[in-house]
């Protein structure tokens, strides 16, 4: 009798080591990030791979670097899976964080992740996908793969989204510039800065990178996320059937978009089939349509649907935008791109304006005034701070035209 219990001591012993063993190896197996090349991307697999083996050495960090990480972990056993990422109970959208940025970005960005996680993610581990008109060093996708709860994927722009197209005449795009320089127009003298926005106006949800999603929220540097996120945006936006999310809107500098406005009504006139009649218009134009008074969705957050991009509407709205040159001869922003295509191509309602998440981007703070959202989220800011019903803020407008209720007590937070 004896003997048996010793054995059967000795068996379970045995089990427990090999059931561990096993639980490990799983979660270490699971901790190395994707690094998907893109194919037209300049980036070599080599480097790619000597990274990737890089940072697969950081799986520790699902318990020691990163706490939220760890409770990840914790969740995803929980769900009966072996990985600590990208596992969620109930399902998760086909969606992504995406980041513009370059190496010099990090430890900005850093923070912005921080939050991001913290707020959200943590709970989700949806994927983060970062592009750059240059390789990713060795430390960016290091650290940033340590912060990330969900597979990280690194891509390297096409050069030809991200230099003069063929049809631009650059000396007249450089004397845009010595014009908008000598007007201190900001980044009015930039070169990158135009790529940028014309990259983000026409070629982010085109990258290979992107394909395997349907949605997005996009993240820079140096941003804040005042309160907890407590549901999954993403999911909310489908079942909601929202195209685009927002959460500060403010008028453009009229100086950078002089043309914009009369190449779209160009492209309209051509193209009536892709305005609905019920649509967002009068959110950027206070006269029926004869002039844009500039209101436009910040862009620097923003969650929407990649397929709203990828729409027939849009790819030829944009075409015609760059044919016309004004992201080298103005200095047309990605913003007032995106928010004029969103006003009148969308049907009126599809545009949401998250009123819950509590947002910074220098200069301005989105700080839910509802005191209930504010207690109820954890928010960390402070409402007196909050742009959203300011004198130079479109949101109000946004709230009349689509008939929403304004917080209790938001005029206390008008000026
Ligand atoms: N890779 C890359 N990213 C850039 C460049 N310029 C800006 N970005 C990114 O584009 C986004 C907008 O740039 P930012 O400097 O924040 O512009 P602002 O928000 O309009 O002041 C951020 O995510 C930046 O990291 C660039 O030259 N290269
Ligand atoms: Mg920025």
């Amino acid at each position: 009798m004896a003997r048996t219990n010793a054995r059967l001591i000795r068996f379970g012993i045995f089990a427990t080591v090999l059931i561990l063993c096993g639980y490990i190896l799983s979660r270490g197996s699971s901790t190395s990030y994707a690094v998907s090349d893109t194919t037209k991307s300049t980036s070599s697999s080599d480097t790619t791979n000597a990274a990737n083996a890089a940072v697969t050495d950081a799986n520790l960090k699902d318990t020691s670097v990163v706490p939220a990480a760890a409770g990840a972990a914790a969740a995803g056993a929980a769900a009966g899976s072996t990985s600590g990422k990208a596992v969620s109970a109930g399902g998760k959208e086909k969606a992504t964080f995406v980041s513009l940025a370059r190496n010099s970005d990090l430890w900005e960005l850093v923070g912005s992740i921080r939050q991001v996680e913290d707020r959200f993610n943590s709970k989700f581990h949806y994927d983060w996908v970062f592009l750059n008109d240059e390789e990713f060093n060795d430390e960016f996708k290091r650290v940033t793969t340590e912060l990330c709860s969900g597979n990280t994927k690194y891509g390297v722009i096409p050069h030809e989204q991200w230099s003069f197209p063929s049809w631009i005449d650059t000396e007249k795009a450089a004397k845009t510039r010595e014009d908008m320089r000598e007007k201190k127009i900001i980044y009015g003298d930039s070169i990158p800065y135009r790529h940028m926005c014309r990259y983000e106006s026409g070629f982010f949800f085109r990258h290979p990178l992107l394909d395997d999603y349907e949605w997005y929220w996009r993240v820079e540097p140096g941003i804040k996320i005042f309160c907890d996120v407590d549901y999954d945006v993403f999911k909310f936006m489908k079942d909601n059937k929202k195209t685009y999310g927002f959460t500060i809107s403010l008028p453009e500098y009229k100086e950078t978009i002089l043309t914009l406005w009369d190449e779209t009504k160009k492209f309209v006139k051509e193209n009536p089939q892709y305005i609905p009649e019920s649509n967002m218009r009068d959110f950027i134009s206070d006269d029926g349509g004869v002039s844009y008074n500039g209101c436009h969705f910040w862009s620097n957050f923003e969650i929407a649907s990649l397929d709203f991009w990828r729409s027939e509407a849009y790819l030829a709205y944009f075409e015609h935008l760059d044919q016309a040159g004004g992201f080298f001869y103005e200095r047309w922003g990605d913003a007032p791109v995106h928010s004029i295509a969103a006003a009148l191509f969308l049907p009126k309602g599809q545009i949401h304006f998250f009123d819950d998440v509590g947002y910074y981007h220098v200069p301005f703070n989105n700080c839910p005034v509802d005191q209930a959202i504010r207690s109820e989220k954890n928010c960390m800011c402070n409402p007196k701070d909050d742009f959203t019903f300011k004198g130079y803020s479109c949101t109000s407008k946004f709230y009349n035209l689509m008939n929403l209720k304004k917080p209790q007590g938001w005029e206390r937070y008008a000026d």
